[in-house]
């Protein structure tokens, strides 16, 4: 393993596009009506705004959801024979889009297609009475395209072609925070392909990368590369197969998902053990470890803040790295194929992925894959 601080993973001067965050990330999905009651009920987002036939949009189905600064779009086509409809077939439900908040959005799209993004939305301007945004796109892997989204003077609830949206159902938030990243598949032998994709067009930095020896369950074999911008709020690692005794978790996404495309989606709390615990309650399927896994835990990461005895009942797993520890945990997929899913994650220092929790993850993942039959 290889890495190097992420404070300043180079100058500020010598970053050639400045990206303020995750402006939000849109999945589409079958039926996004009940998507979104999920998200809001399990995952205790807020409904924000809609888009469909009551704004006067014939073609497609929009919920934004929010909490704290991560927004969600949950999207359905209205009609037969869009691409919406057509992504849904080929990948089932699954994000479509990673839509990154930016000062300037016409000169993101020009930069990156100078140095080689193919182009998917020229910079637009859309104006509504609340003010205007710029937004613009390139495709990046599978399927999956960024969006550069410039918010202007905006001071609508999300976006011109959104109104709000106020159902009187609004269960309380859970004390998700923000996207702290997101994890792309790509296929055999791709991940450099990708990776000097995120360094030469996106002008990413590499953070972290793991070989098939640092990941090694018997079976599991992956490699993974962590691409980090230069602010370090926007962090894509990358994972790609690798031959192994039985099939790997990314190949069997791949085989799911039909093509490249992002793995999970990792969304920060301030408070792990009450954010698990609701979601526990509210339905949230999570990945289990052995209770093995707590009999050695303290030996391995040392002492922390939290009781044990919660974060084994939980199933809350624990790493340690050069600068403080971080806790985590990973939900089962969230839709019927065994492809996109969620981590929670709690940093205290660590600014690493869980290398220490590799082993007994990957496990957990494979007796799913074992119950599955695609082992
Ligand atoms: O983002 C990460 O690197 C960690 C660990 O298939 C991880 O969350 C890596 C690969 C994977 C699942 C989790
Ligand atoms: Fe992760």
């Amino acid at each position: 393993m290889k890495t190097q601080p992420i404070e300043k993973i180079f100058a500020e001067a010598d970053d050639f596009l400045p990206l303020n965050g995750t402006d939000f990330i849109e999945l589409y999905i079958g039926n996004a009506k009940q998507a979104a009651h999920y998200y809001m009920t399990a995952f205790g987002f807020q409904p924000l705004a809609h888009s469909g036939l009551e704004t006067g949009n014939t073609e497609t189905d929009s919920y934004v959801l929010i909490q704290d600064k991560i927004r969600l779009i949950l999207t359905s086509p209205l009609v037969a024979g869009t691409k919406i409809g057509k992504h849904i077939d080929a990948h089932g439900d699954g994000v479509r889009a990673v839509a990154l908040w930016v000062d300037d959005a016409t000169y993101s799209h020009q930069e990156t297609v100078r140095r080689g993004a193919k182009s998917f939305l020229a910079p637009e301007t859309h104006k509504d009475s609340n003010g205007e945004i710029i937004i613009s796109g390139i495709h990046t892997y599978g399927e999956t395209v960024h969006y550069f989204v410039e918010r202007k003077n905006y001071n609508g609830v999300f976006m011109p072609g959104y109104q709000p949206w106020t159902p009187s159902y609004q269960p309380s938030p859970i004390g998700l925070k923000y996207v702290d990243h997101m994890v792309g598949n790509v296929g055999w032998g791709e991940m450099n392909q990708w990776v000097d994709f995120y360094a030469d067009v996106m002008g990413f930095a590499q953070l972290i990368s793991f070989d098939d020896k640092d990941i090694s369950t018997d079976y599991t074999a992956l490699m993974s590369k962590v691409m980090s911008n230069g602010n370090g709020r926007i962090k894509f690692p990358i994972n790609e197969p690798a031959e192994g005794k039985k099939k790997s978790q990314i190949e069997e996404y791949l085989d799911f998902y039909g093509s490249p495309g992002i793995q999970h989606i990792a969304v920060a709390t301030d408070n792990i053990i009450e954010t698990v615990q609701s979601m526990q309650q509210r339905g949230v399927e999570f990945l289990q470890v052995p209770a093995s896994y707590y009999e050695t835990v303290l030996n391995r990461v040392g002492k922390i803040d939290e009781d044990i005895t919660p974060l084994q009942e939980l199933g809350i797993l624990v790493d340690r790295d050069d600068e403080g520890y971080l806790l985590q945990i990973f939900t089962k997929p969230v839709e019927p194929r065994p492809t996109l899913f969620f981590e929670i994650i709690q940093r205290k220092g660590a600014q690493s992925f869980g290398k220490g929790n590799f082993k007994a993850l990957f496990e957990a993942i494979e007796r799913e894959q074992e119950l599955r039959g695609t082992l």
